[in-house]
């Protein structure tokens, strides 16, 4: 059997005024738009990812938090109806979502021999959680693509974040090696936004573009400057500044997506391509893309 491969690394933020704004026959509210800027930025990363040859989504969701380590999708198939509960008026989409539960497993068997607290979720009445949706379908919206789903295990609010950066680094080893072994053509994606400071009220009309913007300074430079380091390949770099990061930025990679994805390619030293930068209410949002298929070493 061919190793198998991490086709591409992705960030791939998932607020549900993406998918509110695209109005999909799968969501119930209707939109007149909004957030162009993102949603032509998903635009060009399906366009960059039109033709590369896939078998699975591996994501990561820090809206998926388990308390008692990591967490796999370990079912075929789920299907239910995913309300998002800070916006139920955006978001109320009907899901239909095939899992990899091979691949799954192994990522799971292989973390659990690493010595990480892991298990794999098998109540068919679990509901996926609306960062997992958000961003499959912002990435894939035809869904034609089994995932793997991974939960966010809280390190960070349970010890700090240097602890949980520890077990991201140890499940993006154990992700990466299950990969390679599986013979499978992977995406890897780190389902989260950049600063996380929000606006705590909603204008009248949600896709009223004249009240978006960064809701502080301090956070559009934090959010350039990591969006710096990602274009320059400097991702060991971002790993070391992640404490401050989340803590002065309030930053959603507190959920170990990140470092769990920089981790799976190996903390690559090539640079990331930006498919497109914008804010959703008040929050820092950056598509990124690792093009891993085109390096040398071939992730
Ligand atoms: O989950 C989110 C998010 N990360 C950012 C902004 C708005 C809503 O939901
Ligand atoms: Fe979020």
């Amino acid at each position: 059997m061919a190793e198998g491969q991490i086709v591409a690394g992705l960030l791939a933020p998932h607020p549900p005024h993406l998918v509110y704004a695209e109005n999909p026959p799968q969501n119930e509210p209707n939109s007149e738009g909004g957030w162009e800027q993102l949603r032509w930025g998903y635009e060009r990363l399906r366009k960059s990812l039109e033709d590369v040859d896939y078998d699975c989504i591996v994501i990561l969701s820090p809206h998926w938090q388990t308390y008692v380590g990591t967490h796999f999708l370990g079912l075929e198939r789920f299907e239910s109806l995913s309300v998002d509960p800070i916006f139920p008026n955006l978001f109320r989409f009907k899901y239909d979502v095939t899992v990899d539960v091979e691949l799954s497993k192994a990522i799971h068997d292989q973390a659990k021999d690493d010595g990480l607290a892991v298990k794999m979720m098998e109540n068919q009445d679990f509901r996926i959680d609306y960062g997992t949706i958000t961003s499959c379908h912002m990435i894939r919206p035809e869904w034609d693509k089994p995932i793997v789903s991974i939960s966010s295990n809280r390190g960070h609010a349970y010890y700090s974040v240097e602890v949980m950066q520890e077990m991201m680094i140890q499940l993006g080893k154990a992700t990466r090696k299950a990969i390679l072994e599986s013979g499978k053509k992977c995406v890897v994606v780190a389902s989260n936004s950049l600063s996380h400071r929000h606006f705590t009220t909603e204008s009248e009309v949600p896709e009223d573009m004249s009240v978006e913007h960064i809701s502080s300074h301090a956070m559009h430079l934090w959010d350039m400057r990591m969006i710096e380091l990602m274009r320059s390949g400097k991702s060991q770099q971002i790993v070391n500044e992640m404490p401050e990061f989340v803590e002065q930025a309030i930053a959603e990679s507190d959920g170990g997506a990140l470092t769990w994805m920089l981790s799976a390619l190996d903390m690559p030293n090539e640079p990331a391509i930006l498919h497109g930068y914008g804010t959703i209410i008040g929050t820092g949002n950056a598509i990124m893309e690792w093009p891993s298929r085109n390096w040398r070493e071939n992730s």
